[in-house]
């Protein structure tokens, strides 16, 4: 499994290998990827991607559409080694490590601390991703 299809089967709540119309507006207004495209455009995104008109998404039409996203979200899927949808202390510290970078840990709490925004002390994924937009 990749980090696509990870999110992909996060947002696919009846496990029927399709996002229907409301899977795709819960998805939408997470907001992971901060692209200000809200929910409110859930129709045009689904008619836009649903090539065989069934009006559901399958995992090719998701990953058409995070295309551009999809080195980010296979970094916080290594770096999410449990896949608990977060990245904490350690796991941060064992990427950087794979990445060729050894960090104390408080250089780590300091990265962390620094894009935490709801402050629950690990990284979301618009968290991890502003983080890596800021190092
Ligand atoms: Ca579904
Ligand atoms: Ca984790
Ligand atoms: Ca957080």
């Amino acid at each position: 499994m990749d980090g696509l299809k990870f999110f992909f089967t996060r947002y696919d709540r009846d496990c029927d290998g399709y996002l229907s119309l409301s899977e795709l507006r819960d998805f939408l207004d997470d907001n992971l990827f901060e692209c200000q495209i809200g929910s409110e455009h859930a129709e045009r995104i689904m008619t836009e991607n649903d090539v065989d008109l069934d009006r559901k998404l399958d995992f090719d039409d998701f990953s058409f559409l995070l295309y551009a996203e999809k080195k980010t979200i296979n970094l916080f899927y290594d770096c999410d080694e449990n896949h608990d949808g977060f990245v904490d202390l350690e796991e941060l510290k064992t990427g950087f490590q794979k990445l060729g970078e050894d960090y104390e840990d408080d250089i780590i709490e300091e990265i962390i601390y620094e894009s935490d925004r709801d402050g629950d002390g690990k990284l979301n994924y618009p968290e991890f991703r502003s983080m890596l937009n800021s190092i």
